[in-house]
């Protein structure tokens, strides 16, 4: 009996372990359904089981990576600053996708107030190991 409890109780160790090595595999931290290290926003929810804002899925208009969800690095520089903002300007009443932050298929308000609101930081983070070039191809 005792035999059997101590087996039962490595069983159980076991499968706690392999379970959390599984869960380990899956990081999922924005719990968006997309694993952490093929998520392009892996802190911001951007689809397919938590949606952006506009029902997008990993949109990444200029393809470096980077979703556009959390991506306003629209010079590629990988820092948020000053040739964003310009571009972002320029591109207002286009549908250029790369400037089309909030993904409503249009460059408007909303996507110049994300770029001006994360002046100063960098796109990202993302989990894709080929995030930062163009075109990213996983
Ligand atoms: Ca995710
Ligand atoms: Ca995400
Ligand atoms: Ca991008
Ligand atoms: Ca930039």
């Amino acid at each position: 009996m005792r035999n059997l409890i101590v087996i039962g109780c490595a069983t159980i160790l076991a499968l706690s372990l392999s379970t959390a090595a599984f869960a380990g595999s899956i990081a999922d931290v924005d719990t968006d359904g997309v694993p952490d290290s093929l998520d392009n926003c892996e802190l911001l929810a951007n689809g397919p089981l938590v949606a952006d804002t506009n029902n997008c899925f990993q949109f990444d208009g200029d393809q470096d990576g980077f979703g556009n969800a959390c991506d306003v690095d629209l010079s590629n520089n990988l820092v948020n600053d000053l040739p964003d903002l310009l571009d972002v300007l320029a591109a207002l009443g286009t549908n250029d996708p790369a400037a089309d932050i909030t993904c409503n298929n249009a460059v408007d308000l909303p996507d110049l107030l994300a770029v001006l609101g994360a002046l100063g930081g960098a796109p990202g983070p993302s989990g894709l190991s080929c995030a930062g070039t163009i075109p990213c191809l996983p």
